[in-house]
């Protein structure tokens, strides 16, 4: 019996020693150790022998199941060793090759125009209120002093949702609602920017839904002068600090006396080019000040108000800005146009 255990043992360690992987460890671990393995089988003959030679056996099957145990283990520790070596050889990382680059988004060129201008109002004190662009006709029309046989309200030019109710054709119902919510007390100084709507047919330079920033300044003393103050600040942010402004006699149905204002041309300072025309000077906006009816019908006194109003497009000002010659590229959204003008 005591043979059969040495040579046991020296096949085991044997097996062991050739093992090359887990499952094979684990084989060997069943073949030698398990309950039906040969060690076991000798110590269940263990009661054939005499006293003496039962404790010399059952110490040497003792020692016999330690010593494969332990070369088991000391395989299997080997084994991981190896193996861990290898996934870590495998799965090396060179921390020094550049990053993938991560595509990040922007805002459209329209956003960054609007928020230019809300940027450079805030500064000036006023505060941008936003409202519905589905729009009662009372504030679209009537509360601008466009009466009902305007001929602005004609079914042609607005989208009608029914007789009164349509999508605004300006964001100024907008300041309308904001003079009306002040009670008849000033200050009301506020921008209005927003999506606005017209029955037109597309092309390079009409859309159908565009956006519009208009301003509203009402309060004791307002004057022509302020707007003239205002705006030509305005055009020294937007197209640089060399600009001259120029106002002109026009005409709105909210505002009297009403102006268009010009700035003096970007592209060749006054002299005269394509991008002027010839003229040295570019139409930037309309504007100025508020009709003593609007005063009048938001609930403000004529008498003790005046104030100053002022109405532009975005898309003019970024076509004029970047040379965009077809509106329809803001709404396409082609990711090659926008790409040009993203900010980092
Ligand atoms: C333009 C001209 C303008 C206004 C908008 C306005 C609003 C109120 C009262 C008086 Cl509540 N006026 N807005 C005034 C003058 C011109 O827009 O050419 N826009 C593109």
């Amino acid at each position: 019996m005591k043979d059969k255990l040495i040579e046991l043992r020296r096949k085991a360690l044997d097996s062991i020693s050739s093992a090359d992987n887990l499952k094979k460890l684990q084989e060997i671990h069943i073949r030698f150790l398990g309950k039906k393995g040969p060690i076991t089988e000798v110590l269940k003959g263990m009661g054939k022998l005499s006293k003496e030679e039962r404790s010399v056996v059952g110490q040497l099957a003792n020692d016999v199941r330690k010593v494969i145990a332990e070369g088991i283990d000391q395989k299997k520790a080997e084994i991981e060793k190896a193996l861990l070596e290898q996934k870590l050889d495998r799965e090396k990382i060179d921390v020094t090759l550049p990053g993938r680059r991560v595509r990040t988004g922007g805002h459209h060129l329209l956003a960054s125009v609007i928020r230019e201008v809300e940027d450079l109002f805030i500064g000036l004190g006023f505060s941008v209120a936003e409202g519905p662009e589905v729009e009662e006709d009372y504030y679209n029309f009537e509360a601008l002093n466009l009466p009902k046989d305007h001929p602005a309200r004609d079914m042609q030019d607005s989208f009608y949702i029914t007789d009164e109710i349509l999508m605004r054709t300006h964001t100024s119902p907008m300041q309308a609602r904001t003079l009306e919510a002040h009670k008849g007390k000033g200050p009301v100084k506020i921008i209005c920017p927003g999506k606005v709507y017209r029955r037109d047919t597309d092309d390079a330079t009409h859309s159908h839904q565009f956006m519009q920033i208009e301003g509203l300044y009402v309060d004791h003393h307002v004057r022509l002068s302020d707007l003239k103050g205002v705006l030509t600040v305005f055009a020294r942010h937007i197209f640089g600090p060399g600009r001259e402004i120029r106002l002109r006699p026009s005409f709105f149905p909210f505002t009297e006396p009403s102006v268009e204002m010009d700035i003096s041309c970007f592209r060749c300072g006054g002299q005269g080019c394509p991008v002027c025309k010839g003229t040295g000077w570019i139409e930037i906006l309309g504007a100025g000040m508020v009709h003593p009816n609007v005063l009048r019908m938001s609930g403000f006194d004529p008498a003790a108000y005046t104030g100053f109003a002022f109405g532009m497009g975005p898309e003019r000002i970024a076509m004029l800005k970047y040379g965009i010659e077809d509106i329809r590229h803001f709404y396409t959204n082609d990711i090659r146009f926008l790409k040009q003008f993203k900010r980092s």
